[in-house]
């Protein structure tokens, strides 16, 4: 009973009709797949899905090379020249879209629900939204010239969102990009590029290469990219701003979270029980700006748990393709041993655990799965209450004052987001103010904007995506464009 898993009919046939592998997409072609490769798995039943290539380094100059002769011909369009190439690209996302949430849930593990409902239709909403500003270009920017070639690095998480978040705007800036995908999540990008070829982009405008961290340096480093963005963990990204530190290349950093989930005593309780469950357990918790640190107040925190552990004791984890499903399968089983991890390091510290009693029916066998798991007695300056879980994890410790409230969510080395709920506006807002975080969001949580700029303070990196501060990433004054020190492109 319920409703019949998603057919995955057509991805199969698009993986098996690409048995030999899949290259890179440099100046409007695939590269014969082969040389070194990588292996792609779905997580939910470790079946082995497709081969991948490696670019090393010659291929990286290759892409670069192909961006930048693209550069000259998509600078010379007019602005609604490049805004009628992005709506293509939306449009054809949109045909697309069934394909894509199914090959996005098989190669991530994430469910049909979240990638038909959530993760598709952003994507065509944010090359929509640029197309718009690429119209607008021309005389909403004066004095500011489009960066040059791009280099972009996207994490696994959200995989083709993360790609639609920085190629829209670069694109519509009047840039070209060479983007490099996740090695555990190459195969949304792929099909994108197909998508590009399909759509009518111009040769060399997209660039794909596929690999690990050592393409992604070899990307960064290269003295063709006049900006570099990343999305992904606060190591890399600090590698990353090492690297790139004297070059003049302009960097954005999407890093790390813990964001913090403040419920005063006189919150709806069910509103923000079902806020938190969003917060923490959308996306088996793979969210930068997840919800993992619940800070609620101590006249309410009894009633908050256990409204919650009923909540959690309702939810379902299982095959991503089932449409009943809340939360799927963890993208590999690193991330399963690094969640582990941190789960002991927090039993180990004198915190308490709660899982769901069926959590003990979840098996890891044959596929990477974690149960909702809720902490509490989780002191502030233990493991769980500062370091990024990246998973399914929820962390909840007390307050008595408002103050307290803003300080315990202040105290991390992180600013992503942060979520208040109250019935009382004066006093949301009055935290809100104080809150060292790039998002806000009261009485909800993950929303997210095409036209809203999003990004940290602190460890979590800094620049923004979307909306007009997203555009200026991708903008150079045209003053500082002559400067020497950039790099030619
Ligand atoms: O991230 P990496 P991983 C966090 C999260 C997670 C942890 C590890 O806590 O548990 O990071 O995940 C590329 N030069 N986030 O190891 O390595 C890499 O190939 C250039 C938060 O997967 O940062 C991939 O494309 N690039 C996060 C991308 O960086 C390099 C999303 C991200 O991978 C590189 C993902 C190098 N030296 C993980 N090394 C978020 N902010 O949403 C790796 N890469």
């Amino acid at each position: 009973y319920g409703p019949a898993p998603e057919d995955d009919k057509d991805v199969r046939a698009w993986l098996t009709s690409h048995k030999a592998g899949f290259g890179h997409f440099i100046g409007g072609e695939f590269t014969k797949p082969g040389g070194k490769t990588f292996e792609v798995h779905n997580p939910a039943n470790t079946a082995k899905l497709a081969d991948v290539a490696i670019a090393d380094a010659g291929d990286v100059d290759k892409a670069v090379a192909a961006a930048n002769r693209a550069l000259k011909k998509w600078q010379a369009l007019s602005g609604n020249q490049r805004a009628r190439h992005l709506y293509a690209l939306a449009r054809h996302v949109q045909k697309h879209a069934r394909f894509l949430a199914v090959l996005e849930t098989l190669d991530n593990g994430k469910t049909i629900r979240e990638t038909r409902d959530i993760d598709i239709p952003l994507v065509a909403r944010h090359f929509y939204h640029h197309a718009g500003w690429a119209e607008l270009s021309d005389t909403v920017f004066p004095g500011y010239e489009a960066a040059g070639v791009c280099g972009q690095i996207i994490p696994w998480n959200f995989p083709l969102l993360m790609l639609s978040w920085k190629v829209a705007p670069a694109l519509a800036a009047g840039c070209t990009v060479v983007l490099k995908s996740a090695e555990h999540t190459p195969l949304s990008a792929i099909a994108f590029a197909e998508i590009c070829a399909e759509a009518g982009l111009p040769a060399g405008v997209f660039n794909l290469v596929n690999g690990a961290g050592g393409t992604g340096a070899a990307l960064a480093g290269h003295e063709g990219i006049a900006k570099l963005a990343f999305t992904g963990s606060t190591e890399v990204g600090r590698l990353l701003r090492r690297q790139t530190a004297g070059s003049g290349k302009k960097l954005s950093l999407e890093l790390g979270g813990k964001s913090p989930f403040i419920v005063f005593d006189n919150a709806d309780i069910d509103a923000a029980v079902e806020g938190v469950v969003d917060a923490i357990w959308f996306n088996q918790g793979e969210v930068c700006c997840a919800g993992s640190r619940a800070i609620v107040q101590e006249g309410i925190a009894d009633r908050f748990h256990d409204k919650l552990r009923a909540r959690m004791e309702k939810l379902r984890v299982g095959d991503p393709l089932d449409k009943s499903m809340d939360m799927g399968a963890v993208v590999a089983p690193v991330q399963i041993r690094e969640i582990t991890a941190k789960v002991e390091a927090g039993l180990a510290e004198g915190a308490t655990m709660w899982q769901p009693s069926w959590a003990k029916t979840i098996s890891n066998a044959d596929g990477c799965f974690f149960p909702p798991t809720l902490f509490t007695d989780v002191a502030p300056s233990s493991t769980l209450a500062q370091e990024e879980v990246f998973g399914p994890v929820l962390a909840s410790m007390t307050f008595r004052t408002p103050g307290e409230a803003v300080q315990l969510a202040n105290n991390s080395r992180y600013g992503l987001a942060a979520s208040v709920w109250s019935q009382n506006l004066d006093e949301a807002f009055d935290a809100a103010r104080t809150l060292k975080s790039g998002i806000v969001w009261i009485n909800s949580t993950n929303l997210f904007d095409a036209s809203a700029g999003f990004g940290g303070y602190k460890e979590s990196g800094f620049g923004r995506e979307g909306g007009r501060e997203g555009m200026l990433e991708y903008l150079f004054p045209s003053w500082q464009k002559k400067a020497k020190s950039l790099p030619a492109s």
